[in-house]
C-alpha cells in the first residue's frame, strides 16, 4: 500500500520534501510532520489531508500510520532521530549530513549493524542528478581511461547569515566529498584548504572563496572551488580529466534568450531549484525501494566516510596544513 512517511524538520529542506511527497512522488504520503516549532508544524500538517503534527520524533515514529522516516532536521539532531528510527526498525532517508562528525556517525553505523540489515539512505542527492549520473556512467565505462583529476566548482549566490567557515566544509563541500568517492569509487585520504585573498563581498568571518584539495587512494587529485557568496547564482560544475579525454557537467543552459541587443540564459539561484529533479528522483527511488523492502543508494558508511573527511577538512581549513583521513575498517554490511 501507500507508504506513510514521517518528515522530521519542516524548515527549508523539510518543507520542500513535504511538498514533494504530497504533490510529486507516487506510492507515498506524508502521514506525519515533526518540528520543535509547534505552530509551524501544525500549519504544515493542516494543509495535508490525513497528516498528523508532532513536536516529538519518537511519538511520530510510534504512530501506526508511519512506515518510514525522512530526517530533514539540522545535522546535530540526526543521531537521536536515526537511533529512534532503529528502535522502531523503520527505513530512513536521512538528509545530509548523516551526522556532523565521525564519532557520532560510527555510533549510527554500529546501531544499524546491530539491526542486522541496512535501514539508512543518506540524502546525497547529486547521485540522482541526471548529469552526474551520466558522468558516472561514462567514467565507469572506462572509455576515457583512468581519471587523473576532478575539477569541481560549487558556487552559492549567497549563504544565510548564520553560515560559518566550518559550514563551508561540513554543509557545502560535503557534497563534493560524496560525489568524488562515488564517481571515482575511491576513498579520500588527505585534505588541504588553500585561500585566495577574500572577495570584498565575503560573508562576515568567512574567507570566501576557498580551494579545497582532496587526495584519493587511487591517486586522483580533486580540487573544489567553494564560493559561498558569488552573488550571481547557484552553480555546481564538475570536470573529470582522464587519460584519453575529459568530461564536463553543470554547463547546461536550459534556455537561451535573444532580446533586443543581446542574448543570455538563466542561472538557478539556489540548490532547491538547481537540484529539483535530483531530489525528486532520489525520494522516488527511496520510496520505491522501501516499498520493495529494499535499501539502496548512499549508505550510513558513505555518511561516515563523508563525516571523517569533513573533520579533516575543517582542521585543514583552520591550520592551513595537509590533513590525512583515517577511516575505520569498512564493515561487511556496507561492502
Ligand atoms: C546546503 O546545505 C546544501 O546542501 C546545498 O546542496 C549546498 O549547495 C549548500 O552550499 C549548502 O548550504
Amino acid at each position: 500500500g501507500t507508504l506513510g512517511v514521517a518528515v522530521i524538520g519542516t524548515g527549508r529542506m523539510g518543507a520542500d520534501h513535504v511538498r514533494r511527497i504530497d504533490e510529486v512522488i507516487s506510492g507515498a504520503r506524508v502521514a506525519a510532520v515533526v518540528d520543535i516549532d509547534a505552530e509551524r508544524v501544525k500549519s504544515v500538517a493542516d494543509r495535508i489531508e490525513g497528516c498528523a503534527a508532532y513536536t516529538d520524533p519518537a511519538a511520530a515514529m510510534a504512530a501506526a500510520e508511519v512506515d518510514a522516516v525522512l530526517v530533514a532536521s539540522p545535522g546535530p539532531a540526526h543521531e537521536a532521530a536515526l537511533l529512534e528510527a532503529f528502535r522502531h526498525d523503520l527505513p530512513v532517508l536521512c538528509e545530509k549530513p548523516l551526522t556532523p562528525d565521525a564519532a557520532s556517525a560510527l555510533r549510527v553505523l554500529e546501531a544499524e549493524q546491530r539491526l542486522g540489515h541496512r535501514r539508512v539512505q543518506v540524502g546525497f542527492m547529486r547521485r540522482y542528478d541526471p548529469e552526474f549520473a551520466r558522468l558516472k556512467e561514462l567514467l565507469d565505462s572506462g572509455e576515457l581511461g583512468r581519471p587523473l583529476l576532478l575539477h569541481c566548482r560549487h558556487r552559492n549566490a549567497s549563504v544565510p547569515s548564520f553560515f560559518t567557515e566550518p559550514m563551508l566544509v561540513n554543509d557545502s563541500v560535503v557534497h563534493e566529498m560524496d560525489q568524488s568517492r562515488w564517481l571515482l569509487g575511491q576513498e579520500i585520504t588527505a585534505v588541504r584548504v588553500l585561500r585566495p585573498r577574500p572577495s570584498a563581498h565575503a560573508p562576515a568571518g568567512i574567507g570566501d572563496p576557498q580551494l579545497v584539495i582532496f587526495e584519493t587512494d587511487g591517486g586522483v587529485l580533486v580540487d573544489v572551488e567553494i564560493f559561498a557568496n558569488c552573488g550571481f547564482g547557484y552553480q555546481v560544475q564538475a570536470e573529470a580529466v582522464c587519460e584519453r579525454g575529459t568530461a564536463r557537467i553543470g554547463e547546461s543552459h536550459q534556455m537561451l534568450v535573444n532580446r533586443a541587443g543581446g542574448w543570455g540564459g538563466e542561472i538557478a539561484q539556489d540548490f532547491v531549484a538547481r537540484f529539483r529533479e535530483a531530489y525528486d528522483r532520489q525520494v522516488q527511488a527511496w520510496v520505491d525501494a522501501t516499498r520493495r523492502g529494499e535499501v539502496q543508494g548512499p549508505s550510513a558508511w558513505d555518511g561516515y566516510a563523508a563525516a571523517a573527511v569533513c573533520e579533516a577538512g575543517v582542521r585543514a581549513q583552520a591550520t592551513g596544513e595537509r590533513v590525512t583521513v583515517e577511516l575505520a575498517e569498512r564493515p561487511a554490511l556496507y561492502r
